[in-house]
């Protein structure tokens, strides 16, 4: 592949219904989106940085500089690259800024799959025509809309609900909402709110048959989530503390969790999102896919990568409608009964629309060789 052009993008889509987490409410998303031009074909990547540093330190600030003053020109250095794997070892230098790196190199990886011809999902050797989904719900003002909302979204029938929780919305809420529905597939998302003198908290949440606790404990740790993991049956997922193949490698051997949520922003690209799969498969530790409330371009990456074999339990790809009044892409990813299917066009198999991606650009800027 030979890269002739990249071109940034800020843009800013708003939230049906604001998402609130533990560490705050967003009703807006601001992302990058990222064009890479070959010489036939346009790669699609979505830089899923948020507006503040509160989930991770990157911002949309951090990653459009670190993009344009450091990655690109490294790009730009190599004259050709053979395979988008090789866009990991030439980032190497550059410490973190992972979601700024997994925007260009998830770009390069649709590039790359337009070129041979094949899908993402191909490219990255996935196996599935389809995949099963659930959906995450932001924490709501009271019970009765949280048990309103999930009852919505079990009749539309996503395979898994995922309920964020924070201190003092936790354990008698999941309780309610247990109640209402004893079968459900749940689990919960604590975003790091926590710390292990709440341990109680979790020994509440044990007896809740929750498919598992996503994040309880703060985001850089693996040490105290082995200690939780000890004294609770309900797995412990990690999100947060997880940014590459070594640090699921040191997470899994301490006993730190049972299951990785794998968003490949957070883990700097595709390529490392596939390592770690492959590990996480020969050590018997299920894998799903995370979110960012990304846009369409975000959605259909992760899409593709949740096509390899040991992306075993549902992940958080909800439908493009659940968040936004018109998604850049078209067709938009649908969810019927809890599946999406597989595109077959080449690549990330869903089109950016040139006239919705001006209508919601914020702020463009075009790189060249
Ligand atoms: O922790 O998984 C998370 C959204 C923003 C930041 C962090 C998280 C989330 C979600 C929503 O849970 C996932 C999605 O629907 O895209
Ligand atoms: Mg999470």
């Amino acid at each position: 592949m030979k890269i002739q052009k990249i071109k940034l993008r800020r843009m800013q889509l708003e939230l049906k219904d604001p998402f609130q987490t533990s560490f705050g409410t967003q009703t807006e998303r601001e992302f990058i989106l990222v064009e890479v031009y070959g010489d036939h074909h346009v790669g699609y990547g979505e830089c899923v940085v948020t507006s503040k540093p509160l989930y991770n330190e990157e911002t949309v600030k951090t990653a459009w500089h670190i993009m344009e003053d450091f990655l690109i020109p490294i790009l730009y250095d190599h004259n050709e690259i053979h395979h988008p794997d090789k866009v990991r070892e030439l980032f190497k230098p550059i410490r973190r800024n992972n979601m700024a790196k997994a925007a260009l190199e998830g770009a390069i990886w649709d590039l790359y799959a337009k070129e041979k011809n094949i899908t993402l999902s191909r490219a990255l050797g996935g196996n599935k025509d389809v995949i099963e989904v659930g959906i995450s719900i932001g924490i709501q003002e009271t019970t009765d809309e949280l048990i309103s909302v999930v009852g919505k979204y079990v009749n539309k029938g996503y395979k898994r609900i995922k309920i964020k929780i924070k201190p003092g919305q936790d354990v008698s809420t999941l309780r309610k909402v247990r109640e209402v529905f004893p079968h459900i597939r749940m689990m919960a998302d604590a975003n790091s709110a926590y710390t292990l003198d709440d341990v109680e908290v979790f020994k509440e949440l044990d007896k809740l048959n929750l498919m598992m606790i996503e994040q309880p404990l703060s985001h850089d740790d693996i040490v105290d989530h082995a200690k939780l993991q000890s004294v609770i049956n309900t797995p412990i997922c990690l999100d947060e503390s997880i940014h590459s193949l070594d640090d699921a490698r040191k997470a899994i051997e301490l006993g730190s969790c049972k299951i990785i949520n794998i968003k490949i922003g957070r883990v700097g690209g595709l390529t490392e999102s596939k390592k770690i799969h492959d590990y996480c498969e020969i050590h018997g530790i299920p894998v799903w896919c995370g979110g960012m409330l990304e846009s369409g371009v975000g959605r259909a990456h992760n899409i593709a990568i949740t096509s390899l074999s040991n992306f075993i339990l549902p992940g958080d790809t909800a439908s493009s409608s659940r968040y936004w009044y018109e998604d850049i892409i078209s067709p938009e990813v649908i969810v019927e009964k809890g599946l999406i299917k597989i595109p077959h066009l080449p690549g990330i198999g869903y089109s950016p629309q040139e006239s919705l991606l001006d209508k919601y650009t914020l702020e463009r800027k075009e790189l060249f060789r």
